[in-house]
């Protein structure tokens, strides 16, 4: 067990952009994780396996040393909170912001405003810093309906171009943070494996400098 090493990426933007750093550091899949079925899968380095997992399950993962690295967006480990996990290298991939939207003008309401969003903790822990009162409302996905149909006054949600906000009337009104993916790293690992894992987040920082 000691002598492998397991990383955990997500399916989608991440993964698209990681496999080249991870190419770079020469670890390639040896089947293509966009199509195959398989949740673990071998590479081109004796005893590395990438594993693919929803985005907000790699922390967890991580966090509890099932797998031993992983890539996940800022804006997912904000919300999990990242407790006991090392954070050594920023990717510099899967670039944007986490923003406050809504209507023009609709963060001035009176009263407490309601916020739908999938980042309630981000989105309580800014407000609250902020002394302003909202409820918020979990969503999973499609946030930019919300303000629409009435759900809520104001969105919390990544914004990249503005495009699918301009495209449903809603404009950015307030940033909360940047946002890009993360190497991090199980505190036991980074002990017990320390020189394969000190080697994989040297050759990533010198890929994505290359790059
Ligand atoms: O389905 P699940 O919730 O598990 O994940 P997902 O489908 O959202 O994953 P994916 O592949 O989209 O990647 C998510 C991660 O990519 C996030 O955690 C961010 O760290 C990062 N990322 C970077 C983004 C964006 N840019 C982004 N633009 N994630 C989502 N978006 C969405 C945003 O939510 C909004 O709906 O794109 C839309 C806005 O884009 P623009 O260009 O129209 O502004
Ligand atoms: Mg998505």
């Amino acid at each position: 067990m000691s002598n492998t090493l397991t990383i955990a990426l997500s399916k989608g933007r991440i993964l698209e952009d990681t496999l080249p750093l991870l190419a770079s550091a020469g670890i390639e899949p040896l089947e293509d994780p966009g199509s195959s079925r398989k949740l673990v899968l071998d590479t081109t380095q004796d005893g590395v396996h990438i594993v693919i997992l929803r985005a907000t399950d790699v922390p967890t993962y991580v966090q509890y040393g099932a797998a031993d690295v992983g890539v996940a967006g800022k804006d997912v480990l904000m919300e999990h909170g990242g407790e006991d996990l090392y954070e050594p290298l920023d990717l510099k991939i899967a670039c944007c912001r986490l923003m406050v939207a809504g209507k023009p003008g609709s963060n001035h309401g009176h009263g407490a405003l309601r916020v739908a969003t999938k980042f309630v903790n981000i989105t309580r822990r800014y407000f609250a810093e902020q002394g302003r009162q909202v409820e918020t409302v979990k969503l999973y996905g499609s946030m930019e309906l919300a303000p629409l149909a009435g759900l809520s006054d104001l969105i919390v949600d990544l914004v990249d171009t503005g495009n699918t906000l301009k495209a449903n009337g809603l404009e950015p009104l307030e940033h909360i943070a940047d946002i890009s993916s993360r190497l991090i790293v199980n505190r036991a690992s980074m002990k017990m494996k320390h020189r394969r894992i000190k080697a994989l987040i040297d050759s990533l920082a010198a890929a994505v400098e290359d790059k």
